[in-house]
């Protein structure tokens, strides 16, 4: 669902041109984008909120974040290394790649935007500011981008302990993608009131392992919960994951005013049956803001090339640029291949090993042809 830019239809037309115009711009007011209504964008400044629309420019910009995702991919390509080994085959960089945008082109919750205020409880968005990052996945249906959040300090990547069993693929998912997007992210496991089996709470040991903070929280008895308003304090957080992981639940026990919707977890299936529907930030008693997002089914790559993968797998990382081919595939049989090296000596889990795999090939199917035949 998104808000649609068409006016209210008690704007002042009045607003609409020439020194009007310019007198407005300059009495705008920075605000914080805090929700997506279907027809207008829900924007807060300091304690107040304002329901807003937005100019026609910006209608504009809309339309083109529905840009094919191989047209703009190679805007953010990042640039090859230089590490002076031998590269036999000539890199071919995907000619006429349009230069990144420095405005973003549609609005997310998390923007920061500039409002021009046209009584106390209303307005009409201005301009985007530039943003930070963004927690962005691909559309399936139109391939277009999809951004859960703009502007985010801490990505929460909700999971289960049970009920649902926590999907380990995707976990790797939102990591490749927060790492590309240079997000900070804790990994909570929920529900621990419920028993973890011995594979659960080995995945659990292995993320702590790489580095990431592991939480473990019950919404239901309150369990772990402090651990997680720490990490919230003074940041502009969002909770995701999957569907009845409990997001809602652990949102409800942070702010107990917030009303989130709690499903119930379908007794057939084990999942949860998508109760939550966009995302809403909340403001956080002790500073900082909160979202609670629906939950995720598929969370396609968003701008992650393949040859930038490596680099989104934290054990991988190191070793990225190892490979004594540049133009190394990463397969089974390829010749010099550090990544496979690492495998061959446990440096890399089989789980997680398979994770890249099914990355690599999805990010491969994505991008154009971008090589010439190598001859080697
Ligand atoms: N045992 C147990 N159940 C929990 C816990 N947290 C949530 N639940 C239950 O799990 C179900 C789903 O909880 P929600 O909070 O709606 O899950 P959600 O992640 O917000 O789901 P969506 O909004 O669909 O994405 C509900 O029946 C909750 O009561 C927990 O810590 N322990
Ligand atoms: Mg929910
Ligand atoms: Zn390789």
């Amino acid at each position: 669902m998104t808000p649609t830019t068409d006016s209210f239809p008690d704007e002042p037309h009045a607003l609409g041109a020439g020194p009007a115009r310019d007198a407005r711009r300059s009495a705008a007011v920075e605000g914080l984008v805090v929700a997506l209504a279907p027809d207008y964008f829900e924007v807060a400044v300091g304690d107040s909120v304002y329901l807003c629309t937005a100019r026609g420019r910006l209608r504009k910009a809309r339309q083109a974040a529905a840009i094919p995702v191989g047209a703009r991919r190679g805007a953010s390509q990042s640039p090859s290394t230089s590490s002076g080994r031998r590269a036999p085959a000539p890199r071919v960089v995907s000619p006429s790649a349009p230069a990144a945008p420095e405005r973003p082109t549609s609005i997310a919750t998390g923007d920061r935007v500039l409002i021009s205020l046209l009584n106390q409880d209303r307005g009409v968005i201005e301009d985007i500011q530039p943003r930070r990052n963004a927690l962005s996945r691909a559309r399936s249906e139109l391939d277009a981008e999809h951004v859960m959040m703009a502007n985010v300090d801490l990505a929460v990547l909700v999971f289960a302990v049970c009920e649902p069993e926590p999907h380990l693929g995707l976990l790797d998912r939102y990591l490749a993608l927060c790492e590309r997007a240079e997000i900070p992210v804790v990994i909570l496991f929920n529900k621990v009131d419920l028993e973890a089996s011995p594979e659960v709470e080995e995945a659990m040991a292995l993320y702590a392992a790489l580095g990431y903070p592991v939480l473990r929280t019950s919404a239901a008895t309150g369990q772990g919960v402090d651990g997680l308003r720490e990490w919230l304090i003074g940041r502009t957080s969002l909770l995701t994951g999957p569907s009845g992981v409990g997001k809602s639940s652990l949102m409800n026990v942070i702010l107990p005013d917030a009303g989130q919707r709690i499903g119930e977890i379908s007794e057939a299936t084990g999942k949860g049956r998508h109760t939550t529907t966009g995302a809403r930030l909340l403001p956080l008693p002790e500073g900082g803001w909160l979202a609670d997002t629906a939950g995720i089914r598929e969370l396609g790559l968003w701008n992650v090339p393949a040859d930038a993968l490596p680099r989104c797998f934290v054990e991988l990382r190191p070793i990225a640029d190892d490979c004594e081919y540049e133009d190394c595939g990463h397969a089974e049989d390829e010749e010099g291949c550090a990544l496979r090296a690492a495998l061959a000596e446990g440096r890399i889990s089989p789980s997680r090993w398979e994770s890249f795999e099914r990355l690599l090939d999805e990010a491969r199917e994505k991008e154009p042809p971008r090589w010439l035949p190598s001859g080697r």
